[in-house]
Parts: C-alpha cells; structure tokens; sequence
C-alpha cells in the first residue's frame, strides 16, 4: 500500500471514529430498509403486481405476512432429498479427505485456541467430525452448495422481501448444535446496509429436541436495537461484550411479549429468518445426537458489492437461479471442485 492510500485510510478510519462517538446509529436507516419493512408496506399492492420468478408450492402473500409480522417464514417441504443427499455426501467427502481440500473451519474448543479458526488441513481429521465444528463457506467447493442456498423456494421468497439483486454473503456447516448464545445478526454479519440481511436455516436431518435445535423470539425482530457502545453494530471500538448483548435480548424479548420458540423442522423445510431475529442455539442435552445444517446469508448486491473478505477487490461473480455468488478470494483455484450437484436440476 502507498503512503497516499494509507493516510487516506487512516483518515477515514478516524473520522468512523468521531462520527460514531458523536452520531451512533440507534435504528437502521429508514432510506434502505427493505420495502416490507418499512412502515405501511401495503403486501397486497405489491402482490397484484409481483411476478415470482419460480413457480413455488408456498403462498407468497401468506408468507410475506407472516414475515412482516414475526420476522422468520418456514417454507414447508419444499427441498427434495436428492438436493439434501447430494449437498451432505460433499460435506462426507470434504471430512474423510480434509488435506484434499481449502477452506477455513473454526471449532470453538479450547485445545484449538488461540487460533479456533484455520484452514481445515491445520486441524486434526478427527476434530472435524466432532461437536463445536463450524465449516465456512462450504458452498465455494460444492456445486451442490451452491444448489441447494439458492434453491428456488428460498431465491423466490428472498426475491420478494428484498426486490433487489441477491447475492450470498457466506454459509456455514454444523454437524451439531452450535449452542450460540442469543443474537440478532446484523451487528456481525453485515455489509454496507445492515438492514440488507437474511438467513436461511436448511436442515440436513430431522431436527431433534436433545441435539441443541435453534430457538428465536417471534417478532424480536421489531425490539429497539442495542447499543454496542458506539451504536448497533460490533466492532473493534464498541465497548459491550456480545454476552451483554445476549443478556439484552434474553431479558427484553420476553417483556415485549416476544414468545421463545424451539425449531424442530424436518428434511426438506426451510427456515428464513429476518437480519433483526433474535435466535440462538439451544442447550445439547445429548452429546450424541447430530444436528446437521446449512445455514445460509444472504445480502443484496447494493449492500455487498464485494467479496466480504475482499472489500476492496473486484469480485469474481457466479450466478446460480438469479443470485450473485462470489468467487472465494483466497481459494478461487478449488471453487466448485465438488462436482455432484451439477446433476441436479
Ligand atoms: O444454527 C445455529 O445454531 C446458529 C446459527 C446462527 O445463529 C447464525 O448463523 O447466525
């Protein structure tokens, strides 16, 4: 870097600082907010006029409601077992071969700290396996990957909240419970325009009530934002710990009315949360039962321009149903190594 650009960088670094101390962000900002979030969103309007761009077997209005009003949509039995099969046979692959492959995996255990998260060829085969494993972006290797996060059921439904160009942010794979503490996403997994953000939750298994399943606050997603300390996103200056922020959501959700529900879906549903859910992973209550999932972000080209480990790079851009995938910055020699999911139509 050149002595012009990093002043220049140093520069604008500071002035985020100043503008943080003296205007923190309390609330998404009204001018980018989604069109359904925004107040008086009329979904009957916008119904009459909406051209789905796949046929699906769910009522769009219906879910568009749903969504408004409690910040998640299931989309019931909507992902064949030969997509789910071909997705999981990859992951199979990737961990009885793990030297084969890059990508980065984190395990949240102790023995692996201070470095948690490395590249999968830096951890013991055996670990992969295990509780505690969060495999990053999976979908850069996997055609099925990428399938399957933007399967046509989940694209269409993102299609409407959003009425933007798509892009996915990342993905991760779990082969347990994650046992999160309760967080909203929008503060970590964010882009230009925090409010441009939603997840889908694709279960690999029947999801069981002892494996840690998933819980959320139904409408949490209309809480007045936490403050970090230098407004509602986290980062290197924010002075409140995440365990304060879950502390905040644990606390407020069920005072504002907000019901704690538990996710036990089945093979072939999909949950669709909203970027402002509160959500977390329940407590494993047996240390044998899996949990497999594909947990998938999802962002608008406006918001992510870019690579979220590249900002400053010009993306390599994939287009899998109508959504952006960008290229992996670091490992682009591998993306779509795994090969099976071409097969599926
Ligand atoms: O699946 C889980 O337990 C947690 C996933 C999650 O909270 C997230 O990706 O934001």
């Amino acid at each position: 870097m050149s002595a012009l650009s990093f002043a220049k960088r140093q520069l604008k670094q500071q002035a985020l600082v100043l503008k943080e101390k003296l205007f923190p962000q309390t609330e998404f900002d009204a001018q980018t907010l989604p069109w359904i979030d925004q107040e008086g969103s009329d979904i009957e309007a916008f119904i009459k006029n909406y051209q789905p761009p796949f046929g699906v077997s769910y009522d769009v209005s219906e879910k568009l409601h749903f969504w408004r009003k409690n910040g998640y949509v299931i989309l019931e039995q909507v992902i064949s077992e030969q997509y789910l099969d071909t997705f999981w046979n990859d992951v199979e692959e990737l961990t009885a071969n793990p030297h084969q492959y890059k990508l980065t995996v984190r395990i949240d255990l102790p023995e692996f700290k201070p470095n948690q998260e490395r590249e999968i060829k830096d951890f013991p085969k055996e670990a992969l396996k295990n509780k505690y494993v969060k495999i990053n972006d999976f979908h850069s290797l996997s055609v099925a990957g990428k399938k399957l996060m933007t399967h046509p059921a989940i694209v269409t439904f993102l299609d409407a909240i959003f009425q933007q160009q798509v892009v996915v942010m990342q993905s991760l794979t779990f082969m347990y419970g994650s046992q999160q503490p309760t967080h909203q996403d929008y503060p970590w997994v964010t882009a230009k325009i925090p409010s441009h953000l939603a997840a889908a939750w694709i279960p690999l298994e029947d999801i069981k009530i002892d494996s840690g399943p998933l819980y959320y606050y139904v409408g949490s997603h209309k809480l007045p934002k936490f403050n970090f300390g230098n407004g509602i996103l986290s980062n290197e200056r924010s002075t409140k710990h995440p365990l304060e922020f879950a502390a905040y959501l644990d606390k407020n959700c069920p005072e504002m009315g907000y019901s704690k529900e538990t996710l036990l879906i089945k093979r072939g549903d999909v949950l669709i949360w909203h970027s402002a859910l509160a959500h977390g992973g329940g407590l494993i209550t047996n240390p044998d039962q899996t949990r497999k999932s594909y947990v998938c972000h999802y962002s608008t080209q406006q918001a992510l321009p870019f690579h979220r480990a590249k900002p400053h790079e010009t993306p390599v851009k994939q287009e899998y149903n109508g959504v952006l995938i960008y290229q992996n910055p670091y490992f682009g020699e591998q993306e779509n190594i795994l090969k099976q999911g071409e097969a599926l139509d």
